[in-house]
């Protein structure tokens, strides 16, 4: 016996990606249901060799569905998530509405499993941002070890974060480039991403961080320790899928780095590919339809007492989204629903 299983915004990017590692990863899953809003009604997505129809999310009853993946914006999920848990179908959000609610666990399998049982007090569970996501990842086997103090990371983000738009901008900017007459402007960016980096990702905050930067931080804190310090600068790049990062950690306990590449390579989720030669690391091309978080370029910072610098990229679809949102409904299914 399997799973009644909802995908909520079946037809973004996030959404098939979800129902492509569903069945990759041969979820247990009795019968499927597909929803969009009422502009991508009736749109056809597949699930392994089927074709489905997407059904309309305004009219939907969740009653009787075990489990349902939200990929839609944080206004739609404000809307449909509280009715679908209120159903008694646990949501699994990919947006940032539930993240910071000090009741809702927000959840990567790998690194705070034994937090997916707060998932009764409201039906729901939140999935993180993507660029936090593979960095917790990345943190949190140094951090059992050694005990993280601080945390300074860059991240070289692909546009794929910012959905479908962003990806055709960047498409139609370059070629555009090429041919005199045929420029393209910015629009879903505020300047050219082109040929171009943008070190703006999300809102600017009075802080002077912006959004992205400050969710970095905020849920690192949530999902491994608050002590953690962070500070992030966040970088859009013109990449198409697959985000990188290069940190920078200090530990309060000493670290050696090829203790720190041992402990990384034996842990859940991570591949360390990490020569020291031309080529011996790891580009987001490389990452892209895969479920790894990758790890290169782990160095010692000698400039602080103990200090690592490594190189971490992972598909910002996949760990940084979908593979996520799909672990969290396995670990909810081993540990508490128990039907697969
Ligand atoms: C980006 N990280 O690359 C964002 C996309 O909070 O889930 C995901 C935003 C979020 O633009």
């Amino acid at each position: 016996m399997g799973y009644k299983i909802v995908v909520v915004g079946a037809t973004g990017n996030v959404g098939r990606e979800m129902l492509n590692i569903l069945d990759e990863r041969q979820f247990p899953v009795d019968e499927i249901a597909v929803l969009a809003s009422r502009k991508s009604l009736g749109t056809e997505v597949s699930f392994g060799d089927k074709t489905l129809k997407t059904k309309d999310l305004a009219t939907f009853d969740f009653a009787g569905w075990d489990m349902a993946l939200f990929a839609v914006g944080s206004e739609a999920t404000k809307e449909f998530a509280p009715k679908a848990a209120k159903a008694g179908c646990v949501v699994i959000d990919n947006s940032s509405l539930y993240r910071y609610d000090p009741e809702i666990p927000l959840i990567v399998p790998e690194v705070n499993p034994d937090a997916i049982m707060m998932y009764s007090n409201k039906n729901i569970i939140a999935n993180p941002n993507c660029s936090t996501a593979q960095m917790v990842v990345a943190l949190k086997p140094i951090h059992d070890r050694a005990k993280i103090k601080r945390v300074v990371v860059s991240t070289y983000q692909s546009v794929s974060g910012s959905g479908k738009d962003a990806i055709d901008e960047l498409w139609d900017q370059t070629k555009g480039m090429y041919v005199p007459g045929q420029e393209k402007p910015a629009k879903v960016y505020p300047k050219q991403i082109a040929f171009n980096v943008i070190p703006h990702i999300d809102v600017f905050l009075d802080s002077g961080d912006t959004k992205e930067e400050w969710k970095m931080i905020v849920e690192t804190k949530k999902i491994i320790d608050p002590s953690i310090k962070v500070t992030a600068t966040c970088v859009r790049v013109p990449v198409f899928v697959g985000h990188s990062e290069s940190i920078n950690i200090e530990t309060e306990e000493f670290l050696d780095e090829d203790e720190a590449r041992d402990i990384l390579r034996e842990s859940p989720g991570i591949l360390v590919i990490d020569k020291r030669e031309d080529g011996g690391y790891v580009t987001p091309v490389e990452c892209v339809g895969d479920y790894a978080t990758f790890i290169s370029r782990i160095r010692q910072d000698v400039t602080v007492e103990n200090g690592l610098n490594m190189w971490c990229v992972s598909d910002n679809l996949r760990k940084g989204a979908a593979l996520n949102a799909v672990q969290i409904a396995e670990l909810l299914g081993r540990r508490v629903l128990k039907k697969g």
